[in-house]
């Protein structure tokens, strides 16, 4: 599902479910869409079958919560776990700022992500404008209420957490990804996180300032062995299921 207003990306969300659910997901992304921080004028459902034999099973990230008090602090947590994942200044200082004004050339959010090589700093997406969508990826049942019923024992369940972590999990799993940064577009939720092989899914809170309509998220690669017509397809069309949940450990202040 994809909402927008006035053209602009408001609400999306994806899912790979089986077909018995499919009247039950689709109410569920219309009460998503609607639910968005400005109420679309654009709504777009799409659903299509992919082959069983064709889905990946897979861990999700283990989860961690950093919790700072200012923004600065929680951009230096954010520089530092990129940094030791060999990601370049240049390269976070670029994600920092294209996240913080808005993506796109009008600065505007995009309804994807943005690619970005890992030394250079350079985006890569074909489409500025749109960036790309991860899509087919979701939880088996008993996994998504395991790990529902972690993150409420913890007290950090949120929808936006399972979906996240989800997306995180399957950009991660790629090799020629480095490191994922992300923070919501809603101006009322603050906490963004960085996600690497090494670290797992790190949750940073108040890495944006409250009320700000500004967000995205950016994909740091390697670009060494990198195709990007292949790689844009596993993010985008690659069905990945995730069957096992990681550790998720309790917040650090
Ligand atoms: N694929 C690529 N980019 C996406 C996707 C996707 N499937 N979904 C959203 N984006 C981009 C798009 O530019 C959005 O504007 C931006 O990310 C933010 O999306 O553990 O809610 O859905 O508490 O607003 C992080 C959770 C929440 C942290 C992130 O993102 C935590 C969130 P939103
Ligand atoms: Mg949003």
């Amino acid at each position: 599902m994809r909402a927008s207003l006035r053209k602009a990306h408001v609400s999306g969300a994806e899912r790979l479910i089986d077909v018995s659910c499919l009247k039950e997901v689709l109410e569920e992304m219309i009460r998503r869409a609607l639910a968005s921080y400005a109420p679309p004028d654009e709504i777009h459902i799409s659903a299509d079958a992919v082959l069983p034999d064709s889905i990946t099973c897979i861990r999700s990230l283990d989860v961690k919560t950093r919790t700072s008090s200012t923004m600065d602090e929680a951009h230096r947590i954010a520089k530092e776990i990129l940094g030791a994942n060999g990601i370049s200044s240049v390269a976070v200082e670029n994600a920092l700022r294209l996240l913080r004004s808005g993506p796109t050339p009008e600065g505007t959010n995009m309804r994807g992500a943005m690619i970005i090589d890992a030394l250079t700093g350079e985006r890569m997406e074909p489409d500025i404008r749109r960036g790309v969508r991860v899509s087919r990826i979701d939880y088996t049942e008993e996994a998504r209420i395991l790990l529902k019923n972690r993150l409420n024992e913890l007290g950090i369940y949120h929808e936006r957490v399972m979906d996240a972590l989800a997306i995180a999990s399957k950009v991660i799993h790629r090799n020629e990804t480095v490191a994922e940064l992300c923070w919501s577009d809603s101006p009322d939720y603050t906490t963004g996180y960085v996600a690497s092989k090494g670290s797992g899914y790190v949750r940073l809170s108040s890495i944006k300032e409250e009320g700000s309509l500004r967000g995205g998220r950016a994909f740091f690669v390697d670009v060494k062995d990198l195709h990007l017509g292949s790689y844009i397809h596993y993010l985008e069309r690659q069905p990945v299921i995730i069957d096992r949940i990681g550790d998720i450990s309790e917040p650090l202040a």
